[in-house]
């Protein structure tokens, strides 16, 4: 059973329409985005939101705050960055940020996190009646094989056996959803990588996982139950299955947004040469800035700007 929750209304002359895919949410008086602390009733949604064509998310509050205000520099906004305010400050769960036609949104660490908040906001983006968004997830990971640095645009979200899907518990069986992505933004975010300096990148599979020790591979948990060499065998097979990186969310992000929706992951280490994330802060953050740094000059691009 596949399912996308995003998708076209066919041909429609104003552009894809942000669908949900739930019968009952019409029949409702009201719709509470609980996690956002905003609703349909006490909100103008459509106000708020209808010239949404980015939505940018990311795990870091700050990070994605920053993001917003480099984004709010780099589209020459009116007005100052530091102004720029957290739309959901009745809530400490999510903090979401708007400039111009982007929204920077943070997710939290790990699918159940990062789930909660598409499920709220891709009905926020259909309440505002949002039209041709595209997604992006904005993220760090473990490289497979890559120097430090790299930036993975994932080809597909696989599982932790490599598999291009999604497993959920729904009353209590497991439905499987399709993790494929927008192809055509791939390229075209390798295409825009090809046109900035120091931004080494490339397209590859992306492992989500549902762990970042064990579920990674890594020795230096508080629990380890397998070998060095055994973590080398699973982690050579990933690579021989494409595989370029390692993180937590892409599968579930990918199964909710998949026609319109990239992954973007800087890599912090390679994990054929450690666990642990050595380099010194300032490297960090540089490198953290580098999936910002890309998806600025495909949105700039996008929108004429360069
Ligand atoms: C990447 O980094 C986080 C773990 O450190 C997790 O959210 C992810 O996907
Ligand atoms: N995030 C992950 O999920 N894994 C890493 O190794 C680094 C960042």
């Amino acid at each position: 059973f596949f399912c996308d929750c995003i998708s076209s209304k066919g041909g429609s002359p104003d552009g894809k329409q942000v669908q949900v895919k739930n019968p009952y949410l019409d029949t409702m008086e009201e719709d509470i985005l609980y996690h956002f602390s905003l609703s349909t009733k006490t909100h103008n949604l459509p106000e708020m939101f209808g010239d949404i064509k980015f939505v940018c998310v990311g795990g870091s509050a700050n990070r994605m705050k920053a993001f917003a205000q480099f984004m709010h520099n780099e589209l020459e906004l009116p007005g100052n960055p530091e102004d720029i305010r957290d739309i959901c400050e009745g809530t400490d769960r999510y903090c979401m940020f708007k400039v111009g036609p982007v929204l920077s949104i943070s997710h939290g660490m790990g699918v159940p996190s990062i789930s909660i908040m598409l499920h709220e906001l891709i009905k926020l983006l259909h309440h505002a009646q949002c039209r041709d968004v595209v997604l992006f997830r904005l993220g760090t990971s473990g490289g497979v094989g890559l120097a430090p640095g790299t930036v993975v645009v994932t080809d597909k979200a696989v599982d932790y056996s490599f598999q291009p899907q999604f497993e959920q518990v729904v009353l209590g069986k497991v439905i499987t959803r399709s993790t494929e992505l927008d192809e055509g933004v791939a390229s075209e975010l390798l295409q825009c990588s090809s046109e900035l300096p120091n931004l080494p990148a490339v397209i590859g599979n992306t492992m989500c996982t549902h762990d970042f020790y064990e579920g990674q591979g890594r020795l230096d948990g508080a629990l380890c139950s397998f070998s060095h060499e055994e973590k080398l065998e699973y982690l050579r097979k990933a690579y021989e299955a494409g595989v370029r990186n390692i993180e937590m969310e892409s599968t579930v992000f990918a199964a909710m947004c998949r026609v319109c929706a990239a992954v973007i992951c800087v890599t912090l280490l390679n994990r054929f040469d450690g666990d642990q994330i050595t380099a010194p802060h300032d490297v960090l953050v540089e490198y953290q800035q580098r999936p910002q740094v890309l998806v600025s000059h495909f949105i700039k691009k996008r929108l004429g700007q360069i």
